[in-house]
């Protein structure tokens, strides 16, 4: 498969994230995306081709202009603020939660910080911009290579993107590049667009997204929020608003949940996306379903990873896959490559 590797991603590498009213080293570290590369390689899956640049006005399609223009000035602002914040990550403190206003856009840097974020797990560095604008250009390139023919492509860059909505970053994501994959298939011309999120964490900003939308169908398997994050949205009762009312699927599994009944979610997503009538499919590819994931509840082992690529791939769509989390990070390339040598084995 042909794979779009964003060699920026190393650029941006927090330090520490808040857990629990502690400052814990991160879990998405870049070793994660090396360690898919390697075994990419090593399986001699495809050819592996750097972003094509395209112009930043195509974030816009997804992201609001003034979280674009935050975001690409947040470092400086932030070192502006104290010259030694060189050195530290900036997280977030203050959040404008309800009674609050979000139309005022405060000219105090870490008042912005809070406007545009919903967690304080989500460390911007001095190079997030930059590897993240590279990662969104990996998705775009991976959805034109897919456009041109090509049955499937990946997107292999971090930071991850699933929950970044139009405006705001959290869950250590910026830009949501599976959300601006599909944005850009239907400017393409492709009618109808599915994307399916199978991280173990609900994507609540691709759901956000495309709600309100009839063209883009969202479907998630993933950890039940009453108990995991991101806890706020991610219940089987969204289903869509307006337009876009039943065009959104969750699927809640309880933390344990093993292959078996996640095979069985996944069975029941793609049988919804077929009715859909998609003319191409998204995949955010998690991988933190992963038995020995750090910081998720589900028990897949390394072989099922193959058996996923199978059953994406008798979904017969032209594919873009977009790596997500997965934070066992000597496992996570075994995990990626199977679902993506399981799909390149079974394509008709
Ligand atoms: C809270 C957990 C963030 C989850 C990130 C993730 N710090 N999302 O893997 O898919
Ligand atoms: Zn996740």
């Amino acid at each position: 498969m042909l794979t779009v590797f964003n060699d920026l991603h190393t650029v941006h590498h927090g330090k520490v994230e808040m857990f629990r009213g502690q400052l814990v080293p991160c879990f998405e570290v870049p070793a994660r995306a090396d360690y898919v590369l390697r075994e990419l390689q090593e399986r001699n899956l495809g050819l592996i081709v750097p972003p094509v640049v395209f112009d930043e006005a195509v974030l816009a399609r997804v992201h609001s202009q003034r979280y674009l223009d935050f975001l690409s000035t947040a470092w400086d602002e932030w070192v502006a603020l104290d010259p030694a914040n060189v050195d530290r990550d900036a997280l977030p403190s203050y959040w404008p939660i309800r009674t609050f206003r979000a139309d005022v856009l405060p000219a105090s840097f870490p008042a912005r910080m809070g406007l545009f974020s919903y967690d304080a797990g989500t460390p911007l560095t001095a190079g997030t911009w930059q590897a993240a604008r590279a990662g969104a250009f990996c998705a775009l390139t991976a959805a034109a290579r897919v456009l041109r023919g090509e049955r499937a492509a990946f997107a292999l860059t971090r930071p991850p993107g699933h929950h970044a909505g139009a405006d705001f970053f959290g869950g250590y994501c910026f830009l949501n590049n599976a959300a601006i994959a599909a944005q850009a298939l239907r400017d393409a011309g492709v009618d109808r667009v599915a994307v399916l999120d199978i991280d173990y964490h609900h994507g609540n900003g691709t759901q956000a997204i495309f709600y309100d939308r009839a063209d883009v169908q969202f479907t998630s398997i993933h950890g039940d929020p009453h108990t995991e994050y991101p806890y706020y949205l991610g219940y089987a009762d969204e289903r869509g608003a307006g337009d876009g009312l039943g065009f959104n699927r969750n699927i809640p599994l309880p933390r344990g949940t093993g292959f078996e009944k996640w095979r069985d979610a996944l069975k029941d997503a793609l049988r919804g996306i077929a009715e859909f009538k998609a003319g191409a499919l998204v995949v955010s590819l998690g991988l933190d379903t992963f038995e020995g994931d750090p910081i998720a509840g589900f028990t897949l082992a390394t072989p099922d990873y193959l058996r996923i690529g199978e059953d994406l791939a008798r979904a017969g769509l032209p594919t873009v896959f977009v790596f997500e989390g997965g934070y066992a990070v000597a496992e996570v390339g075994a995990n990626a490559v199977n679902v993506l040598d399981g799909f390149m084995q079974h394509i008709a």
